[in-house]
């Protein structure tokens, strides 16, 4: 008997249902909304239950670090794309600090605080992909590359509160960086401390951009079509997330043919 798809294990959890509005929520109920898409997070994706039971290998290792490379250099260009399409300045000054954030705020030198790309260069590097290797983006599958350019062309042409909403998939980033600081030394003794740096660095940084995003948006969606536009912006990011989670799984399977 042929399973019909309706019928068959979801690959991924099925697209958040954007709530039909008769009328405006309250600042508190779309925020509670938008905590209520926590369901789709690529936490639950295969590949990330594989990290946490300790089932990835070196190489599985190695090329999410390597892909997920091209996104860590993307969020600069899209948070710059924001701030060319926000005309307040008050919001501007808060929002760019998340460029420096990644960029750092010094050329890299040995002795300076590392941005985050730095930072995740180096876990590529403690993960045991050379340097060069992670700086060319060599690895980088093509579907990555393009998903994550997404990103940055939805930031570039979409108002920019809609932009800013797109970011919230952060609301469920602590529980990630956090199952990742608890899982590595635990199953991967072999991946050294400073690995960690960079997710103890979004457990700090993450949850001040969520707090800026979610006054931005409940300031701004104050009608139907508005909050519609915002679940909207975070069912685009958290498929785009999956997808790119999905595709470095598929490239990376050990189980593959
Ligand atoms: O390292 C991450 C990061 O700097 C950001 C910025 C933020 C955004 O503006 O979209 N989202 C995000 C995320 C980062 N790490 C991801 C991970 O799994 O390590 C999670 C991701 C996110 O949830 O959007």
């Amino acid at each position: 008997m042929t399973t019909t798809f309706a019928a068959s294990q979801l690959a991924s959890p099925p697209r958040p249902p954007i709530p039909t509005l008769e009328r405006p929520l309250s600042p508190a109920e779309l925020e509670a909304a938008l905590r209520s898409f926590h369901g789709s997070y690529y936490v639950r994706h295969p590949f990330h239950q594989l990290m946490y039971e300790g089932r990835l290998t070196q190489r599985q290792f190695q090329g999410w670090a390597a892909n997920r490379l091209a996104y860590q250099r993307v969020v600069p260009r899209k948070d710059a794309a924001i701030l060319s399409n926000c005309p307040d300045p008050g919001v501007r000054r808060e929002w760019i600090q998340r460029i420096i954030d990644h960029d750092g705020a010094e050329p890299t030198d040995p002795k300076g605080t590392p941005g985050g790309i730095e930072m995740w260069i180096r876990l590529g590097v403690a993960l045991g992909v050379p340097r060069e290797e992670m700086e060319d983006e060599r690895h980088v599958l093509p579907a990555v590359r393009l998903i994550c350019e997404s990103y940055v062309t939805f930031c570039r042409n979409k108002p920019w509160q809609e932009a800013c909403a797109s970011s919230l998939t952060e609301l469920f980033a602590p529980k990630i960086h956090q199952q990742r600081i608890e899982a590595f030394p635990t199953h991967y003794p072999w991946i050294p401390p400073e690995a960690l740096d960079y997710f103890r660095s979004r457990l700090v940084q993450a949850p001040r951009d969520v707090n800026h995003g979610l006054r931005i948006v409940r300031e701004w969606a104050t009608t139907p079509e508005r909050q519609r536009k915002v679940f909207e912006a975070l069912a685009f990011k958290l498929e785009m997330l999956w997808a790119m989670i999905d595709t470095i799984h598929n490239a990376y399977r050990e189980d593959a043919a």
